[in-house]
């Protein structure tokens, strides 16, 4: 999905907003993801998902940081993500239509704590922006 210039620039001024909060709405994003479509747990039988879960944070915090770098690399997604997406395709073998759910997850955290900045136009770069990350880490499947 091609990013518009105003989509890079709407993706990038709501990652500067996000700030120092990516890990705690990473984790949050999970929790959601977890509790919404209980399928998605069975990619993680060795964490401890429960409310409040120190595996849970730690894995939010990742997941964050890897879209954090991809928010800084938009015209390079494959490039930045590259390792990232051998590891899923290749190790992980995580079925595409959970990023799917997880971009779902990830958008609804973000429009309850960024209220005034998740306008419709924002949404639709940011799902743009999460697609795209979805794409490349599915990309080496086949
Ligand atoms: Mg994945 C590991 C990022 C979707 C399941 N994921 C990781 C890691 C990162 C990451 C940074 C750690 C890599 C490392 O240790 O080197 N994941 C990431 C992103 C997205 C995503 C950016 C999509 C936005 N992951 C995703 C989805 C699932 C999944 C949808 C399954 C529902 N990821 C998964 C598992 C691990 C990682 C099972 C290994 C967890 C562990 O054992 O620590």
């Amino acid at each position: 999905m091609v990013l518009s210039p105003a989509d890079k620039t709407n993706i990038k001024t709501a990652w500067d907003k996000i700030g120092s909060h990516a890990g705690e709405y990473g984790a949050e994003a999970l929790e959601r993801l977890f509790l919404a479509f209980p399928t998605t747990k069975t990619y993680f039988p060795h964490f401890d998902l429960s409310h409040g879960s120190a595996q849970v944070k730690a894995h939010g915090k990742k997941v964050a940081d890897a879209l954090t770098l991809a928010a800084g690399h938009l015209d390079d997604l494959p490039g930045a993500l590259s390792a990232l997406s051998d590891l899923h395709a290749h190790k992980l073998r995580v079925d595409p239509i959970n990023f799917k759910l997880l971009g779902h997850c990830l958008m609804v955290t973000l429009a309850n704590h960024l209220p005034n900045d998740f306008t419709p136009a924002v949404h639709a770069s940011l799902d743009k922006f999460v697609t795209n990350v979805g794409t490349v880490l599915t990309s080496k499947y086949r």
